[in-house]
């Protein structure tokens, strides 16, 4: 007699639950700038903390008074950072000079932080081709336009470097969106199945340009991605930069040592529009949901944390905007004074 229960082929529920367990957000800051993981405390020195902190500062003066000099018409080309610098320099601050830095058209700051000067950066955003000539001992790639395509760049790039027997890892920069595409899916198999040292994270800011992540992808993490490639994966609270930190130190400390690569989905959000070329996010975003992550702040939170360990003040944080806004003046005179780029025409 057959039996009343009927196994079925799969248990849906029970994977769906399996993978979910596997994918809990990693934490250690909360939103009150409060440690809530100690067990992950990454190792880092009182002077490095304040370190990350000028950095975090800085990039958001950068990103306010570029935003300005775009207003200006003294900027072409400028995708807005504001909500994402834990994200992108937490992450960034987990590396060395010997490591390549693969970026997408908002990783600019990783850029300048790894050591392009700032003038470059804004010759760059004028399209001249002077802000895409690099120093030899610059590990960096140009800001990648074309969604996806610096995921397989960043595969190829970790390969080599694993035949030089070199001791540096490859990071790439996408977004939730660039994770839809092939080329991620492609470069991050390839990085597996050779155990290439690459580190692909997806900023998740919940938006490419106006698609909401939900209809990105029927995955309930974008991390799980790694799974198919045979890689660890993990999703990482994005505002949060000990947490973010501390996943990159992970995954650069395996690649090193030649476990291969790691995908790192950090959970963050822009403030901004998605470039300065034209898009209004208040056609597909709530002023509600801007202000949920307006409260998750990366820099309000470690702030207070380190405020509370007696690193930071109201006068050293000022210290750092003035002079942010000093090497900006600078920076900015210095790519007027370069010279014009001559159109090349074909007679
Ligand atoms: C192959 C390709 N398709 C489409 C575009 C147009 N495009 C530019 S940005 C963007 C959205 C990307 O969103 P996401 O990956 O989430 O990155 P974010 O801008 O949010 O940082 C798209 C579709 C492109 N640049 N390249
Ligand atoms: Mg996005």
């Amino acid at each position: 007699m057959a039996s009343k229960t009927k196994k079925t082929v799969v248990d849906v529920k029970e994977q769906f639950k399996a993978v979910a367990d596997q994918f809990e957000l990693v934490q250690i800051l909360n939103e009150k700038g409060e440690v809530v993981n100690p067990d992950l405390m990454p190792d880092l020195t009182d002077e490095q903390l304040v370190e990350l902190m000028t950095r975090m500062v800085w990039t958001r003066v950068l990103d306010q008074r570029s935003i300005s000099l775009n207003r200006q018409g003294r900027l072409g080309f400028y995708a807005p950072t504001a909500g994402q610098e834990a994200s992108q320099l937490a992450s960034h601050y987990a590396l060395t000079k010997a490591d390549y830095v693969l970026p997408g058209y908002r990783d600019v700051p990783q850029m300048i932080w790894h050591g392009l000067p700032l003038t470059k950066a804004f010759l760059f955003s004028r399209g001249h081709f002077v802000g895409n000539q690099f120093a030899d001992d610059l590990n960096v790639l140009s800001p990648q336009i074309i969604i996806g395509a610096q995921i397989v760049q960043a595969a190829g790039v970790a390969l080599g470097l694993k035949k030089r027997k070199k001791d540096a890892v490859v990071i790439t920069y996408t977004g939730d969106g660039g994770s839809s595409q092939g080329d991620f899916y492609e470069g991050m198999n390839f990085a597996g199945a050779y155990k290439a040292p690459a580190i692909f994270v997806v900023q998740n800011n919940m938006f490419a340009i106006s698609t909401p992540r939900e209809k990105q992808s029927a995955a309930a993490t974008l991390a799980q991605k790694a799974v198919a490639a045979g890689i660890p994966g993990v999703q990482v609270d994005g505002m949060d930069p000990l947490a973010v930190y501390a996943v990159t130190k992970f995954a650069r400390d395996r690649a090193v040592a030649g476990d291969g690569p790691t995908l790192i989905e950090t959970m963050t959000y822009r403030y901004g529009p998605h470039t300065l070329s034209g898009d209004d996010p208040t056609r597909y975003r709530t002023k509600e949901l801007d202000g949920e992550w307006e409260l998750k702040d990366p820099i309000v939170r470690f702030r207070t944390f380190l405020e509370a360990k007696g690193l930071w003040n109201e006068e050293k944080e000022n210290a750092v905007i003035e002079q942010a806004k000093e090497e900006i003046k600078t920076s900015i005179k210095e790519a007027d004074a370069t010279p014009k780029q001559k159109s090349i025409r074909s007679s």
